[in-house]
């Protein structure tokens, strides 16, 4: 990956923009289909303001990837243009079947590998097909940024937006971030639409008293602090802060004394490169008076999730194409979804001695303790938070009704690099049994009939151990 590969992005983007210019004015009747979470509510909110800006009439529907059969019930809506933001690639087939065939135009702004099949009606921006890695170099939100960018100059301080989506996609690394994204947070900076600084990476650090934020803490978890009031008092305290002060607001020099007294109380854990990278590093602020919500990017991305988690991402949307009415609000499923998540965790710390070890995985049981739609994101922030070992996938297992169970697996970019797919692995074990499952080589999800868990962990093990590729 390197500069060629982001020029021919670039020139992808300005061959969307020539498609598009022509439809920008008239009667055009759009439809905007983005996904549900933080990245496809940004990269939505970006072409919103776009379409806004040019009089198109728009409607704006966001959705976890449509099956044929709902990209059929699509194609009967009465639009003249289509486009899919963070999806379609994975659809392109059932577009071709059902929208183009019908001399409709689509616009496919995805990240996600796929086929890119010609069509007079159709323009995508894909990095996979410009030699970039759609998992680490750019996100949807990125993809759209880079084709507005190219129609006005004026649409530049929406560039927050796009960084926002690729830390919601998980796309800034401990060293930082890569490919066009890299780009777009250089020339963010420079045109001085970003700030960055070195801090304390908790959400929380512009918005809550420092007291409350260390309460909240989940990325990382910090036991004996996250949920626990008193202790934060105390540590806040004996550290001469002020309590009902923001992090930002006591100042660099304090939030570096506030962490050396959080590794001093963590431990051997303080010398964990996950727990230091997750609780210290780079901080992103907006500097634009554009966008309305959170300065910190990394609670503006907060937000938006929550939005997600609740079933709320018109909300989020509402917030990022600059609704300040919809902030508030949006602010309280925030706090909200925070509370959750620290009783998550606090069950499952409590609950650490009851993880089983197999050969090739770590498994734990959380039966209706904890929402099965959580458990994946309980799992990622348990191993940031260094409270599990990595040294093989985890797996945690929840009630999903009366017949079925929610599987959820976590691995890392290291046991990926050996060969390790919880994706395939689970999608395999899952099969057998008679569910289904899927997802990529580090993060996966499955269903599968509660009476043949023992049997599906089992297989799943085997699987995971080579002894059955
Ligand atoms: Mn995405």
């Amino acid at each position: 990956m390197g500069r060629a590969e982001i020029r021919r992005f670039q020139q992808a983007a300005e061959e969307v923009v020539s498609f598009l210019k022509p439809r920008l004015g008239g009667d055009t009747r759009a439809k905007i289909i983005s996904h549900t979470d933080a990245d496809g509510i940004a990269g939505a909110a970006i072409l919103a303001r776009c379409l806004y800006t040019y009089n198109v009439s728009f409607n704006v529907k966001f959705t976890r990837p449509l099956k044929p059969d709902e990209v059929a019930e699509l194609g009967k809506e009465g639009h003249d243009l289509f486009v899919f933001i963070d999806q379609g690639s994975g659809q392109i087939e059932a577009i071709h079947k059902f929208i183009l065939s019908q001399k409709r135009d689509v616009v496919v702004i995805d990240h996600h590998p796929g086929e890119f099949p010609e069509h007079p009606n159709l323009a995508y921006l894909n990095p996979h097909a410009c030699g970039l890695n759609g998992a680490k170099d750019v996100s949807a939100s990125g993809a759209v940024y880079s084709i507005v960018e190219h129609i006005d100059r004026s649409f530049r301080p929406l560039v927050g937006l796009a960084v926002a989506g690729a830390i919601g996609d998980r796309q800034e690394f401990f060293s930082g971030f890569t490919g066009v994204n890299d780009t777009l947070v250089k020339r963010a900076i420079d045109l001085g639409f970003l700030r960055v600084g070195e801090g304390l990476k908790l959400i929380g650090r512009t918005l809550s008293p420092v007291v409350e934020c260390l309460r909240l803490t989940t990325r990382p978890y910090i036991s004996g602090i996250s949920g626990n009031p008193s202790a934060c008092r105390s540590l806040v305290d004996t550290l001469g802060l002020s309590p009902s002060s923001t992090l930002v607001e006591l100042g660099s020099e304090a939030e570096r004394r506030l962490r050396d007294a959080l590794f001093a109380r963590v431990g051997s854990l303080a010398t964990s490169e996950e727990f230091c990278h997750t609780l210290w590093g780079t901080t992103y602020s907006l500097a634009t008076e554009d966008l309305v919500g959170p300065r910190d990017l990394r609670e503006y991305v907060a937000v938006l999730d929550a939005c997600r988690d609740l079933q709320k991402s018109e909300l989020g949307f509402a917030v990022a194409v600059g609704d300040r009415t919809a902030q508030t609000e949006a602010l309280a499923l925030l706090n909200s979804s925070q509370e959750q998540m620290l009783e998550a965790l606090g069950w499952l710390v409590s609950h650490l001695d009851t993880f089983k070890l197999t050969p090739s995985l770590r498994y734990i049981y959380f039966g209706s303790a904890v929402n099965s739609a959580m458990v994946g994101e309980v799992l990622s922030l348990a191993m940031e938070s260094g409270l599990v070992t990595t040294d093989r996938p985890i797996v945690g297992i929840a009630d999903a009704g009366a017949e079925e169970l929610k599987i959820s697996a976590r691995s890392t970019p290291g046991l990926a690099m050996l060969g390790i797919n919880v994706g395939r692995a689970l999608a395999r074990a899952a099969g057998i049994v008679g569910g289904k499952g899927g997802g990529h080589d580090v993060a996966a999800a499955a269903r599968i009939p509660r009476e043949r868990m023992n049997e599906f962990l089992a297989k799943l093990d085997q699987v995971l151990s080579g002894g059955d590729r």
